[in-house]
């Protein structure tokens, strides 16, 4: 048990140390897989050695028959009918078989295993098959090459500079970057696009003069089944090809998009596609030519599809221009305006990214409704797993929570889910060359649970906290699951309660860390609440608002239109309501906002207190950077209480009941 307070050296094991390999490297072991069956089946016999030669147990690879009885066999079975990436597992005579339908359904079944730990050898397994429900399972970087004059190495990064780039270069050694796909796969993921959606001069090289860097990095993520993505900028043609012009309907650019796949397929035969943001925040799009996005992304698609590559074409499409006087403007309808009358009209390999929100990866907004009305086109939903308006990883924030509700939300009532429409699910990573990956060491379970949920949306954040916990501290004291669950579980909702009430968006300072309650207001990125005298919010109503409630299906529109059934916790987001409006709860918009701002902020004293009992139970350079964190997170939480109350006090007028401080 003591290991376990021993730092290792470098960087973090996360959920893989050696000592999560124990029981499968203490028994015997046979894998059964043709030699030439690929590199990924030879990282199963790898990791099944390395484990093995650790915890003095034996490998069998040859022929299952001769050697002592395995307790374990992992078996390719391409035959077995079992869908792709898929593996069965079950139990019969003192040894667990795992079957799989192909090499990346084997590795896939071995992280199975070691994350069953014994379980995995006790007779009481239940058989079972298990296969991923997204089969694109992605991982945005928003990495630079060249550090950026105001976004750095990763452009809203929390964790250091970038694993892949440093200088203006590729790193020349990319160990780490291999430990990082082993922990990806660990978690399911299975795609990796290596370079920022804003795409600048540089970076635009990577493909072109620079494809030998992305060549570097693919050959650090195929052994973990992990095909990589490019970032590119629509404007290439013009700016790096010399053409004069990137008019996607221009024989000329369809042609030059056509050699660059060519070359992309000649270096790279596993490469996944290409990522665009295209007339969204600067980025150039086929806008400037009166072309449309199904236009820009079918030229694209057509360049890859030889070689079965797909183009994720973002739907994140606003003005980023509008003047805060102009109050029909709405942000949040843009992307299904720009969208949905498109469907139809869109590749078959181009997959429309669509934030989960209408806005931008806020704490608290509806689904997008443009996830609900384009079932002609092949949509991936987008999240985020970089804390960006979430606490930038300073802050306690267990995003599975928010993603499950998203996934689960179902737009029609019908069962029907939004993991079910949304064939890919993509996130943006949180990982940088900190020690511990993601600057604060619990946001390690946000990176696990995306892939996790990814392959299976209905794990649930609580089970998945305790999947993490067992993998990441072995061995350790239960008392470590008690904090761990205390500190994190029910985080979002803290986070919540002491910023941004009622689904009301921004309200962010500068960088988006912070209070800055008017900082967006007068600001040409949109408007976000309306704060006068008499109310708040934004009315999003068809009938004296935006309209915007318009674009969901029934119920929801009907739903969302109304006071008497618009959710409480969006309230804002769909009404502008006087501070005294009486919530759904009973409680006034005030007193809601008064209450929860002094709850949540209290809160976070309890967690800071809480984990303090883990001081000598967990690693000493994780503990004290947990601890420095939390601190943060107590001070900031308490700046976000008292401007917001202050703020809804001067404007409104009205007395807090609970007789707390005002300013
Ligand atoms: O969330 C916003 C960020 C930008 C980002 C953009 C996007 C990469 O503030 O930094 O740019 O969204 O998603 O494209």
């Amino acid at each position: 048990m003591r290991k376990n307070l021993v730092s290792t050296p470098g960087w973090h094991a996360a959920w893989l140390p050696d000592d999560a390999f124990a029981p499968l490297g203490r028994r015997v072991v046979a894998v059964s897989a043709p030699p030439d069956a690929g590199p990924v089946a030879a990282t199963v016999v790898a990791e099944v050695r390395a484990a093995v030669d650790r915890f003095g147990g034996r490998l069998l690879t040859a022929s299952v028959d001769d050697g002592p009885a395995p307790a374990l066999v992992l078996a390719l079975a391409p035959d077995a009918g079992l869908p792709a990436e898929g593996f069965a597992v079950a139990r019969t005579g003192g040894t667990t078989r795992v079957t799989a339908a192909d090499e990346a359904g084997l590795l896939y079944g071995l992280f199975h295993v070691v994350r069953l730990g014994e379980g995995a050898f006790d007779d009481a397994l239940v058989p079972g098959s298990h296969a991923p429900a997204h089969a694109v399972r992605m991982l945005d970087h928003w990495d630079n090459v060249d550090a950026h004059d105001v976004m750095g190495q990763v452009e809203r990064g929390y964790a250091g500079g970038s694993i892949f780039y440093e200088d203006g270069a590729l790193r020349p050694d990319l160990t780490r970057v291999g430990a990082y796909a082993r922990l990806l796969a660990a978690s399911g993921v299975n795609r990796a696009t290596v370079n920022n959606v804003n795409v600048h001069r540089t970076e635009a090289r990577l493909l072109t003069d620079r494809l030998g860097d992305v060549v570097r990095l693919a050959d650090q993520f195929r052994p973990w089944g992990i095909r990589v993505h490019l970032a590119v900028s629509f404007g290439a043609p013009l700016t790096l090809g010399g053409l004069g012009t990137c008019d996607p309907l221009e024989p000329a650019v369809a042609d030059w998009w056509a050699d660059a796949a060519a070359r992309v397929y000649a270096a790279i035969p596993d490469f996944g596609g290409f990522l665009v943001k295209a007339d969204s925040e600067g980025q150039p799009g086929p806008f400037a030519y009166g072309r449309d996005h199904a236009d820009g992304a079918n030229v694209l698609a057509r360049a890859l599809a030889p070689y079965g590559g797909t183009v994720h074409w973002r739907a994140f499409v606003y003005n980023h221009h509008q003047d805060w006087r102009d109050r029909r403007t709405d942000r949040a309808r843009a992307a299904y305006d720009h969208f949905t009358p498109l469907d139809g009209k869109f590749d078959e390999n181009v997959v429309v990214q669509v934030k989960f929100g209408p806005l931008d990866f806020q704490v608290r907004e509806p689904v997008s409704p443009v996830l609900t009305a384009m079932p002609r086109t092949r949509l991936a939903l987008e999240l985020q797993v970089t804390q960006e308006y979430t606490g930038q990883q300073k802050h306690v924030y267990y995003l599975p929570e928010q993603w499950s509700e998203v996934l689960g939300w179902e737009p029609w009532a019908d069962g029907r889910t939004v993991s079910d429409v949304a064939r890919d699910v993509v996130a943006v990573s949180n990982v940088g060359d900190d020690r511990f990956w993601t600057g604060h060491p619990l946001a390690q379970a946000n990176l696990y649970g995306f892939g996790r949920l990814a392959w299976d949306p209905t794990l649930t954040p609580s089970d998945l906290l305790d999947e993490w916990t067992r993998l990441t501290f072995p061995g350790a004291d239960p008392r470590v699951q008690d904090v761990l669950r205390d500190v994190v579980l029910g985080s979002r909702a803290t986070y919540e309660q002491y910023t941004a009430p009622l689904g009301v968006c921004f309200m962010v300072g500068p960088g988006h860390y912070g209070p800055g309650v008017d900082f967006y207001e007068y600001s040409p990125w949109g408007t976000y609440h309306f704060a006068d005298r008499d109310g708040i919010g934004v009315d999003r109503t068809v009938a004296s608002g935006t309209g915007y409630a318009g674009q969901y299906p029934e119920p929801w529109a009907s739903t969302y239109e109304s006071l008497d059934t618009c959710p409480d916790e969006l309230l804002l987001f769909f009404h502008h309501v006087p501070y005294t409006h009486v919530l759904r709860s009973g409680k006034t918009v005030v007193q809601h906002v008064y209450d929860t701002h002094t709850d949540g902020a209290a809160r976070t004293e309890e967690m800071a207190r809480r984990w303090e009992d883990l001081d000598g139970l967990v690693e000493p350079d994780l503990f004290d950077r947990v601890r420095t964190l939390l601190a943060e997170q107590v001070r900031s939480a308490g700046e976000w209480r008292d401007q917001v109350r202050t703020y809804f006090w001067r404007h409104s007028g009205v007395p807090d009941e609970r007789g707390g401080p005002l300013y």
